[in-house]
């Protein structure tokens, strides 16, 4: 009987498996590297089935405890030893000059550094951001570069939050993020400088398992859609539309504690660039290319989104209080639309090359007073919790990040992308090509140049592995700063009947509430979305 249930089994087994790929290859047509992305455990199971979920995720455990076994505290030393001795002392003209400020972070959903300045009949795509881009007192940079591979925008949040690469495939915040210890940008933060952390979102809790991982970041609330109002038309793709998610947050915005760190995450303009009539006002372009074509008008509407939640900043004074930090998370267009992308760019042809340095996404910092202007050092994601860290003044010392300040003078210029390919003013590498960066012109190097090539590839390649076995090996939970105090996720409760009786029942005195003589600053956040008229 035994040997007919095992083959019973087996057979199950192989049904389930190929049904799971057939189920994956129609569910890839829309959404492409579904699984490798894991982005979503709900969404899995809406595109999978239960079934087949769970010999996916059980597949998935078994990887996951294997490299955990493996990794050890030798491990550990030759990551301290590697960063220990590539140490970039940060900018000391810029040390502490936005200390004690709060710090909203503006993550600019699919948002490429070529829409900065960008114009389609003759009307500018992100007035607003334009504006902020070219201000006095905004550190703007023109050669910062997206690093994210599956985890899209997971990955950009894993290197902004704690300086630490996305992994070679999946994203390390669903698969680590509910299990691996961090010491994030949130937790030094309250830690070493008494702020209170926040993350707004107006898409589901549990997409790229935020909702785990933000609590072993450390973030003390998480504000996911269930917080917001969703009326018929207000939602759109991924989430909230992204003017009726800024006019919900006013009233979580206003009761937070000052200083705050607080990340708010759009999600408008995300493919597949889908915009309600009512909420056009800019033409598509033309390139024939519908997944392309949509993409200025949903940045538009982006744009609006933030004019008007600068308006309220200026408005209610917090503008003078904030240190404002704008990162593009990842392309919007992707390198499958290369004759759609080359006619935006009014280029006769695009190549790998083009698509190298198409990976640009915008960096900010901009604050009331802020010696800024427009900055062309090369650098990337990983590289922002240090440049934010050394405009605080907030010592980090002996922490495991992979970055270092932007702003330093000896800042090293190289930038990694996750499969190994990288940029330098000098230098970039697509596959097994190399280019000059400021031509695009194919290098055939000497035998000097090759060797100089070769090491700059192999300090990449060192720098992803060793974090990945960071993450992989979960080595953080062998070593922390002496000044540091592990994060339990434990300590953490999104619940949001608790989150609110927290923040509206006991009001702070250093809320912007409280210092409204303890009332709303609703009414001065001006929309025009259609949804919300009156
Ligand atoms: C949804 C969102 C989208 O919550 O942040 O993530 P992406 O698809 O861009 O990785
Ligand atoms: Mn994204």
């Amino acid at each position: 009987v035994r040997p007919l249930k095992l083959k019973v089994n087996l057979l199950v087994e192989l049904l389930a498996l190929s049904l799971m790929g057939l189920n994956l290859l129609m569910a890839q047509k829309d959404r492409s590297g579904l699984l490798t992305r894991t982005f979503d455990n709900n969404y899995i199971v809406k595109y999978l089935g239960i079934n087949e979920y769970a010999i996916y995720d059980g597949y998935k455990t078994a990887q996951t405890n294997v490299q955990m076994a493996k990794a050890n505290v030798s491990d550990l030393r030759s990551v301290r030893e590697y960063l220990k001795s590539n140490y970039v002392k940060p900018n000391p003209a810029y040390n502490g000059v936005a200390k004690g400020k709060n710090v909203l972070v503006i993550h600019l959903e699919s948002f490429q550094q070529f829409l900065i300045g960008y114009k389609w009949k003759g009307k500018e795509v992100t007035p607003n951001l334009n504006k902020i881009y070219h201000q006095k007192d905004t550190i703007s940079f023109d050669n910062f570069f997206n690093q994210v591979g599956q985890g899209k925008t997971s990955d950009a949040e894993m290197m902004l939050e704690n300086s630490l690469f996305g992994l070679q495939s999946g994203s390390a915040m669903s698969t680590y993020g509910t299990s691996n210890t961090f010491e994030s940008a949130p937790a030094i933060l309250h830690q070493q400088a008494g702020y209170t952390t926040a993350v707004m979102h107006g898409g589901a809790g549990s997409f790229w398992n935020r909702d785990n991982a933000y609590k072993s970041f450390g973030y003390q609330y998480f504000m996911p859609l269930s917080f917001y109002k969703n009326k018929p038309g207000y939602y759109i793709g991924y989430g909230l539309k992204d003017k009726i998610f800024f006019d919900q947050s006013i009233k979580y915005i206003e009761r937070l504690p000052q200083p705050f760190y607080l990340k708010m995450i759009t999600v408008t303009n995300h493919y597949p660039y889908n915009l309600d009539k009512k909420n056009q006002s800019i033409d598509k372009t033309n390139t024939g290319d519908e997944t392309v074509d949509g993409y200025v008008q949903t940045a538009h509407y982006l744009d609006q989104a933030i004019g008007e939640l600068m308006r309220w900043m200026k408005k209610t004074g917090l503008d003078k209080k904030t240190l404002l930090v704008f990162y593009g998370d990842h392309y919007g267009i992707s390198g499958n639309h290369r004759k759609a992308s080359a006619e935006l760019l009014k280029k006769d042809s695009f190549s790998d090359f083009d698509n190298l340095q198409f990976q640009r996404v915008p960096l900010m910092f901009h604050m009331k007073g802020l010696k800024g202007g427009i900055n062309h050092t090369y650098g990337s994601e990983i590289d922002v919790l240090q440049t934010l860290l050394n405009l605080l003044g907030i010592k980090d010392k002996d922490t495991i990040q992979f970055g270092y300040d932007l702003l330093s003078k000896d800042a090293p210029q190289i930038v990694a992308q996750r499969n190994g390919d990288f940029i330098t003013p000098e230098y970039s590498k697509v596959g097994s090509d190399y280019y000059y960066t400021k031509t695009g012109e194919r290098i055939k190097p000497d035998k000097k140049l090759k060797a100089k090539l070769t090491a700059i590839s192999n300090e990449v390649t060192t720098q992803l592995s060793l974090s990945d076995r960071v993450i992989d090996g979960n080595l953080l939970r062998f070593y922390r700063p002496k000044w540091f105090t592990k994060v339990k996720p434990k300590d953490y409760d999104y619940n949001k009947a608790a989150s609110l009786k927290k923040l509206f029942d006991d009001p702070s005195k250093t809320s912007l509430w409280y210092q409204n003589h303890k009332k709303s600053t609703q009414k001065d956040f001006k929309t025009d979305a259609p949804e919300l008229k009156k």
